[in-house]
């Protein structure tokens, strides 16, 4: 099978129960979370070989948070153990009107503060078919760029595909310090998932003259962006998700890819949130599934967008989603509608 493999930070996530508000919560749900450990979890959940490469400190808290991953068939073996403390966000779940808060408790985690001695890259990359990583990391901290462009030159000396979210966090850097540091680590990259957003405060790509906020319009904005994006660093691919915001909770659920001569659109699907944390990151995992077991691009694109959908039905950053479950909805009903 292929050994996928991802690096970021794993958070201790804390939830207010239902929909409280923090002001209203007397006790939190715990679960973990953490972009690219998302992406490994899906991975490993499609049978691929998934490795989560990170730092977590030698206490229970890191080991519960190794104990998740590992419940979902994630490889830790490269989890180097040590430093201060586990990144931890808050999270209030928005309803309707109410749109969703996240909290960040992260600085200075084993993570954010890790050596590039922790890791044997060339033992991690040996024999990998994948590595795929987020904004996010580099974003965390100046140790955690570097260690991520390390990463990234090994993965690309083992021949590995590289994919990368964008992923702009406006927490944790600024447009400015965000390009510096993304254009850099973008020579690595074959397939790049942003959106409109992430495009412009990652990358600096902005959509031109044409209005993207509607419709078919934001679609040709897109195809400005996209076609920019692929000449200038090369991407095989360039993907995002479409999100059409009807309320907090509603939403319509698509995505865009483009090989350098088509742009493809996938099917849409209405989607009723129960918890979109994670969202972005199945449709990642999705899209690396199909590519990596030779899905030509289209079909790999439905299986992301359908994952994806499904995610946002599932409570937690995980996608706990099945191949079986994810290849239904592709070969199913097209709606998708939740009544
Ligand atoms: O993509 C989902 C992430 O946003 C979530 O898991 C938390 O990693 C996280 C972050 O930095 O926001």
């Amino acid at each position: 099978s292929k050994k996928i493999v991802t690096m970021g930070e794993i958070m201790l996530r804390l939830s207010t129960p239902g929909y409280l508000k923090f002001e209203q919560a007397n006790s939190f749900d715990v679960v973990y979370g953490g972009g690219e450990a998302n992406v490994a979890v899906s991975a490993a959940n499609y049978g691929l070989d998934a490795y989560f490469v990170t730092k977590l400190p030698k206490n229970p808290i890191g080991q519960s948070a190794v104990n998740s991953l590992r419940q979902f068939g994630v490889n830790t073996e490269y989890i180097a153990r040590g430093g201060d403390r586990i990144g931890i966000y808050y999270l209030e779940t928005g309803a309707s009107m109410r749109p969703s808060k996240v909290v960040y408790d992260r600085a200075h985690s084993a993570i954010a503060e890790a050596d590039i001695s922790d890791f044997d890259f060339d033992k991690i990359f040996e024999g990998a078919d994948w590595f795929h990583f987020s904004g996010i990391t580099p974003a965390i901290s100046d140790k955690a760029a570097e260690l991520t462009e390390a990463a990234l030159k090994a993965a690309k000396k083992h021949g590995v595909t590289v994919s990368v979210d964008l992923n702009y966090r406006k927490k944790l850097w600024t447009p400015e310090k965000a390009q510096k540091v993304m254009t850099n680590l973008m020579q690595y990259v074959d397939v790049c998932i942003g959106n409109e957003e992430d495009a412009e405060k990652v990358l600096g790509f902005k959509p031109g003259e044409t209005d993207v906020t509607k419709g078919e319009l934001e679609l040709e904005g897109y195809k400005n962006i996209f076609k920019a994006m692929k000449e200038k660093f090369g991407f095989k691919y360039v993907a995002t998700t479409l999100r059409e915001s009807y309320s907090a909770s509603d939403n319509g659920w698509s995505a865009l890819i483009y090989d350098g001569n088509e742009f493809y659109r996938s099917r849409k699907y209405d989607i009723r949130i129960v918890d979109r944390v994670g969202g972005g990151d199945s449709f990642a995992g999705g899209l690396i599934y199909g590519l990596v077991t030779g899905q030509n691009f289209k079909d790999a694109l439905e299986f992301a967008v359908a994952a994806s959908a499904l995610k946002h039905t599932i409570p937690g950053d995980f996608n706990h989603a099945s191949l079986d479950e994810v290849m239904t909805l592709v070969k199913g009903d097209a709606s998708g509608r939740v009544q």
